[in-house]
Order: structure tokens, then sequence, then C-alpha cells
């Protein structure tokens, strides 16, 4: 859309962390997303929306320009091809870590590993620095249950408590990297929409709790 900008958010927890910092930052739904119907929601400030889409979307829509900014977690965007993209702010919302776990009772570990994560390139380039061969089996969720039926040996998934990883008997083994949530803006519009997207960049800066 050529007039105004439209912000794509990840539905989810980072879509309810982002809706009180985009509300410090002037920012408004006008409909309650939890019951509209509406794909495109507007809000109080005439030229701004926002679109609510799964977390491996966003980059997407934010690179091809079907929206001009986005919200999306860092390990979402470890998985894309993010150096076209701008990301000019830590929002510090959605925090968690992505770890690599084992079960608890695993005995020793031979052989060439299996690892099992949604995470394909992150776990992939972490193994690679380390000079060490697995086997990476690409899962779409629920990455904690891989171990326990003998899918894999290892996963690589986000904790926040860690209680999932508990309830399920596994344990962290290493701290691949922090996650939160980041703006990101396509270079085009940051190009061509500046007069909007530079006060807005500023504004939610302003909005960041320290
Ligand atoms: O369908 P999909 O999972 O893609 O989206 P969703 O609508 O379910 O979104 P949601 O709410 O899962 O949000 C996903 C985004 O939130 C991720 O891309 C992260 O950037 C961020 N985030 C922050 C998290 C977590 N913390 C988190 N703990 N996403 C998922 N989890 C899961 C984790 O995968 C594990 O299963 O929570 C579980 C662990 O939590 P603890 O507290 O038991 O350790
Ligand atoms: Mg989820």
């Amino acid at each position: 859309m050529k007039d105004g900008i439209t912000i794509a958010v990840s539905k989810g927890r980072i879509l309810a962390e982002s809706l009180p910092l985009l509300a410090r930052a002037g920012v408004r739904l006008l409909d309650d997303p939890d019951t509209t119907r509406k794909l495109i929601l507007p809000t109080n400030q005439a030229g701004v929306r926002l679109i609510v889409i799964r977390a491996a979307d966003v980059p997407t829509y934010v690179l091809n320009g079907g929206a001009d900014l986005g919200i999306a977690g860092k390990d979402v965007l470890m998985e894309c091809d993010s150096d076209n993209l701008y990301e000019p702010l830590d929002l510090k919302i959605a925090r968690c870590r992505l770890m690599l776990a084992r079960p608890q009772d695993a005995t020793t570990m031979t052989g060439r590993l299996r690892v099992a994560t949604k995470y394909v390139m992150t776990t992939r380039n972490f193994f690679a620095e380390r000079g060490q061969q697995v086997e990476i089996i690409k899962l779409y969720g629920s990455m904690e249950l891989a171990p326990v039926l003998g899918l894999s040996d290892l996963i690589v998934d986000l904790v926040n408590t860690g209680n999932t990883l508990k309830e399920n008997g596994l344990v962290a083994l290493e701290n691949i990297a922090d996650i939160s949530s980041r703006l990101i803006v396509n270079k085009a519009a940051m190009k061509m929409k500046q007069e909007m997207i530079k006060p807005f960049i500023k504004r939610l800066a302003e909005a960041i709790p320290q």
C-alpha cells in the first residue's frame, strides 16, 4: 500500500507485548485484535495500520514490501535473509533464550548426533562453528517431544522459565542466543516514507522499557 505505513506484527505473545509499547508510542488499535475478523487493523493514526500474522511470515512481508515495518523475534530473524532488512530497535519484549538441550537421563552420546529443531539455519551455523557434524531434523513445533520419543538426541528450542524442558525430562546444555523482539524496516520504505517512519522509530525507541 502506497499511502501511510503498514506494520506487520507476530501474533501470540509478541502481539500481546507489542500493543502496550505501540500505545506508548501513540499508536492504538481501533478494534479488539482477539475478536475482530479484519486482517488489516486500522489505528487511531489515520496513516498507520497493523497486520497480525504468523511469526515466520513477518520478515517475508517486510522484505517484499507488503509491510513497511515489522515486529518479530530475533529467533525468526536469524532464520531469514535479514541482511536486506534494517533492524533499528531492540524492543526488549518477548525475551527468552535459544538453547541446546538434552534428556536428563541420556547416557553418553556417541556417533553423529541428531538434533531436532525449528531453527535449522541457526542450529547448522552453531554446530558448524564448532566443527561438529550433526543431523538436523526439522520440526515445526513441540521440539521437546522429539528426544522423549527417540526422534533425536538433542533439541534446539526457546526457553523462558525452563518449565517446559523440566516437565519433559530435559536439561539445558548451552545458551545459543539471547532472544528478544526487534523492529525491522523495509529498506526502500525507509527511504521513500522516511517522513513517517523516522518519527515513528523515534517515538517507539522512547517507549521501550529500560
Ligand atoms: O505458531 P507459532 O509458535 O509460530 O506462533 P504463536 O502464535 O504460538 O506465537 P508465540 O506466542 O509462540 O510467539 C512466538 C515468538 O515469541 C517467538 O518467535 C519468540 O521470539 C517469542 N518467545 C519468547 C517465545 C518464548 N518466549 C517461549 N518461551 N516463543 C516460544 N516459547 C515457547 C518455547 O518454544 C517452549 O515451548 O515456550 C516454551 C518454553 O517456555 P518455558 O517458560 O516453559 O521455558
Ligand atoms: Mg507458539
